[in-house]
């Protein structure tokens, strides 16, 4: 009851509105009635949600929520999926469970405001992976590692006694994009949030997640038995650890029945894990599971290791994790970012991919503008998403892409306690986008683009065209003045922002420092991994793997990241790689003019609060392009031994 009536004031709450882009894209405005405040005792909280958000928002003919199975063509038995299917007089949306009813719901709402409902629906969803899930990078102290949108969501002070409405409101957003597990805590994980003091709090947000059919999750250390519990060791083969871990899990499902499982980021970054110990992941991560198996829970294992010693760091994960493939147990699911480095503007796919056939694998992207301009930049990276997704590994001859080798999605957030959530109000199209890609892969990223840009500022095609085209073109922009033709981190020490090509801290890890990766002389530029260099393009299944090794067929865009290039190499426009260097550095800045000319133009169609915030964040773009594009063509030149061309 405290539930609904918890449930009953949110939405009440939702009556006024400040235009600070805290809405996000859930814009719907109220029907003139009052029947919402009807619902049946007998009703989950998550059915109750379904029913105000249709009897609150949705305008259309009578909308009826039936429980009974779904009928997916094809697809068998999916507790989320949902049917849609209207005759002249109502609507019906079918699931066989109350979560699969609110998606249903959401789905019908997102067709009224992008204004696509049709007489005759019929329409069958079903996600496409059952693992749709946030990792948030947040602190203990309340910061958020490569967060830009302001501090963590989670009061942890105020928890569990006092309750956030921002909790509900981002269930409500992540439940309307079909996202269904979130990570509370960050991968350099605090062993404290395994406290009781800690999992009291985290039962609290599950409890307010819980009917948006979100599962909560937490980010461990595996040190904890020493630094918790007191043990002299955390080896995974020593009885006492592993009893420790069951003891822990116990607990936890105590307090969260329906706790998802552990993220565990091991031996790297300087982080403990099995290797200290002579034990491999596959032992780490075993114990792990054992523990968590008896409640249904699963372990993510990530696969982000390298160390300075390796001649090439793209290479280490497959190095250590392929010899691994098939020794995982069943509730082990390897989380694997999507490029070989580090969440870079531009990567090929992780050859991991497609290569560990006998371990389930979840694909890792980061939402969070890390090494893509922060808050302050525009990059929609739904097409940096779909490049990975719908990229071919060849593991099973043509057409086994990425997105067919995985079993899930996780999504580095960029949430944060701003009042717009993602500092940038035109990166909520990143969390939307992963979202959407995450239930459904094969939607292309002008379709996100055009729901998203509807449902959060207007359906007017003079805005949405326009703003729509920059959208799509925003990531290849920051590749462009950033890193183009396959370089990457050229970033200053730490921060990741701007750009510091030449920096040199004696004594500093060399894979920390931009050289290792541009590899500049007087010769030319990029990183040999052919197979007279670092030989990481044998772990690509072939054809990729010739295709890399070879300069005239790498695809250009991966060029410098394949091989190191002579600077007067002719490119395929017929000019040297220095031309076309400069000519790209200049098309990205050139880029961000445009964004603002085509912003100026739409403020007859939004608000003045979000277009006037829109607008400053693009002026800092293309001044901090400009910054981008001179530094590293001036640094370049004194190898190059060329003048820039304007
Ligand atoms: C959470 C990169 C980031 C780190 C991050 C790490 C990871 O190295 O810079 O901040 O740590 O990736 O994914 O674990």
């Amino acid at each position: 009851m405290k539930q609904l009536l918890l449930i009953f004031f949110f939405f009440l709450s939702l009556s006024v509105f400040a235009e600070d882009g805290s809405r996000l894209w859930l814009r719907y405005e109220p029907k003139d009635t009052a029947d919402f405040l009807i619902y049946s005792k007998k009703e989950t909280a998550t059915y109750s949600i379904a029913q105000f958000e249709i009897k609150q928002y949705w305008k259309g003919k009578p909308v009826e929520l039936k429980r009974m199975n779904a009928k997916i063509q094809g697809a068998p038995y999916q507790k989320e999926a949902f049917n849609i299917i209207s005759n002249e007089k109502t609507i019906k949306i079918i699931a066989s469970t109350d979560i699969g009813l609110l998606y249903g719901v959401y789905h019908l709402l997102r067709l009224q405001e992008t204004g696509q409902v049709a007489d005759n629906l019929n329409i069958a969803e079903i996600p496409a992976y059952n693992i749709r899930i946030l990792n948030h990078w947040d602190n203990i102290d309340g910061t958020i590692e490569r967060g830009y949108a302001g501090s963590s969501l989670w009061n942890w002070d105020d928890l569990p006694e006092k309750l956030s409405p921002r909790y509900t409101e981002y269930a409500r957003a992540n439940a309307s994009i079909g996202i269904n597990g979130t990570v509370l805590n960050n991968v350099n994980a605090n062993p404290k949030f395994l406290s009781d003091e800690y999992l009291k709090k985290a039962a609290v947000l599950a409890n307010v997640f819980r009917p948006y059919g979100i599962k909560v999750y937490l980010s461990v250390n595996f040190s904890s038995p020493v630094i918790l519990g007191g043990l002299p060791t955390a080896d995974p083969l020593d009885e006492d650890v592993c009893r420790w871990w069951k003891e822990k899990v116990k607990e936890i499902y105590m307090r969260i029945p329906d706790f998802g499982g552990f993220l565990v980021k091991a031996n790297s970054e300087g982080l403990p894990g099995p290797q200290d110990f002579g034990r491999t992941h596959a032992d780490g991560a075993n114990m792990l599971a054992e523990a968590l198996q008896p409640y249904g829970g699963m372990v993510m294992w990530r696969a982000f290791v390298y160390n300075p010693s390796s001649p090439d760091r793209a290479k280490q994960a497959y190095e250590e994790f392929r010899p691994l493939d098939g020794k995982f147990l069943p509730n082990v699911i390897v989380q694997v970012k999507n490029g070989p480095i580090d969440f870079q503007p531009r990567e090929p796919f992780n050859p991991l991919f497609g290569a560990m056939q006998k371990t389930p694998l979840l694909l890792e992207f980061q939402i969070t503008q890390e090494y893509l301009g922060a808050d302050k930049q525009l990059a929609f990276l739904a097409p940096l998403y779909k490049e990975c997704l719908d990229a071919d590994t060849y593991a099973h001859g043509a057409g086994s892409t990425v997105a067919h080798c995985v079993k899930g999605i996780a999504g580095v957030a960029n949430t944060g306690n701003n009042a717009n959530w993602t500092g940038h109000i035109l990166a909520q199209a990143n969390w939307y986008a992963f979202g959407r890609l995450a239930w459904k892969p094969d939607l292309t990223s002008e379709q996100i683009a055009d729901e998203w840009l509807k449902m959060t500022f207007s359906t007017d095609t003079a805005f949405v065209n326009p703003v729509k085209s920059i959208l799509l073109e925003s990531r290849e922009a920051v590749v462009d003045y950033m890193m183009p033709l396959g370089l990457a981190h050229l970033f200053a020490w730490e921060h990741h922002y701007g750009p510091d090509p030449g920096l040199n801290i004696p004594g500093a890890r060399p894979d920390w420092m931009p050289s290792y990766y541009h590899r500049a002389d007087s010769i030319g530029l990029g990183f040999d991994r052919t197979t007279t260099g670092s030989n990481t393009v044998s772990q690509y299944f072939p054809p990729l793997d010739s295709i890399y090794n070879h300069i005239e067929t790498c695809p250009e865009d991966l060029l410098l990241w394949f091989h190191h290039v002579r600077w007067d190499y002719r490119m395929k426009n017929g000019q040297t790689l220095w031309e076309n260097l400069c000519q790209h550095y200049q098309r990205g800045v050139e880029a961000t003019y445009r964004f603002q000319t085509v912003w100026e133009n739409t403020q007859p169609y939004i608000d003045p609060e979000r277009w006037e915030a829109v607008r400053q964040k693009l002026k800092i773009q293309t001044h901090d392009a400009i910054v981008w594009r001179d530094t590293c063509l001036h640094y370049f030149q004194t190898f190059s031994k060329q003048s820039v061309i304007p």
